[in-house]
């Protein structure tokens, strides 16, 4: 089954990033999510500018760019001019008053642009951006922190989700507590790609490159 794997890099060991991009990469990950985050948006601050901006440089795949922050519009040129044509940014729409003023930027930057909604975000609540963007991440943990519970009222708004995707021409993606149970549920059912943080791929004292392709021979 076809399915992308992104590396959470939030939690990766930051005393050598280097050498975790080229692991990740030569293990065979898809895409480096990068958790941007302002301590205001969420109550955590993570990861910034400078820590992306050096992944974007020692990486060969694509970054999938997640904003944590409020009204991204006013510094998504600082994210924009650090990262090549065809990497993935998404925003928050509840921490935009203008979010599809936000998404045309990122489009005329030639980067694809996404959505990640909240746990209590509804799908009625973003239905006009869903003809804008090309990915609607869903978060099924609360942003802010790694290693949290998965919030099972999630599921539903995916479905829902689902039954959307064709006719508005979005992809859906999978953020927050992503366990091989859930890749097993929902990649069949038209999930297109999962971040993994430290409930699959971070901290487990084994190759990624043995991490990843367990994964990928999960059974369906
Ligand atoms: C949370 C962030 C996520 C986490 C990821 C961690 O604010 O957006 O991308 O880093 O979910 O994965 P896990 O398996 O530790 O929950
Ligand atoms: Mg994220």
């Amino acid at each position: 089954m076809n399915f992308e794997l992104m590396a959470s890099m939030m939690c990766a060991h930051y005393g050598n990033l280097e050498k975790e991009v080229k692991d990740l990469e030569a293990g065979g990950i898809d895409s480096f999510h990068i958790d941007i985050m302002d301590g205001r948006f969420v109550p955590n601050f993570a990861m910034s500018l400078n820590d992306m901006a050096y992944i974007a440089h020692a990486a060969k795949a694509p970054l999938d760019v997640h904003l944590m922050i409020e009204h991204p519009n006013n510094r998504i040129g600082l994210f924009l001019g650090n990262l090549r044509p065809g990497d993935t940014v998404y925003i928050h729409p509840e921490a935009e008053y203008h979010p599809s003023t936000t998404l045309q930027s990122i489009i005329d930057a030639g980067m694809v642009p996404g959505i990640a909604i909240n746990p209590g975000t509804s799908v009625e609540t973003v239905m006009e951006m869903l003809r804008i963007v090309k990915k609607v991440m869903v978060m099924s943990v609360n942003p802010g922190n790694a290693g949290q519970m998965y919030l099972p009222y999630v599921g539903k708004k995916i479905t829902r989700l689902l039954a959307l995707k064709e006719d508005m021409d979005f992809e859906i993606y999978w953020d927050g507590a992503c366990s091989a149970d859930k890749i097993r549920e929902f990649a069949p059912k038209g999930v297109r790609g999962f971040v993994l943080g430290t409930t699959l791929l971070f901290g487990k004292g084994k190759p990624y490159g043995e991490l990843l392709k367990n994964i990928r021979k999960l059974r369906f």
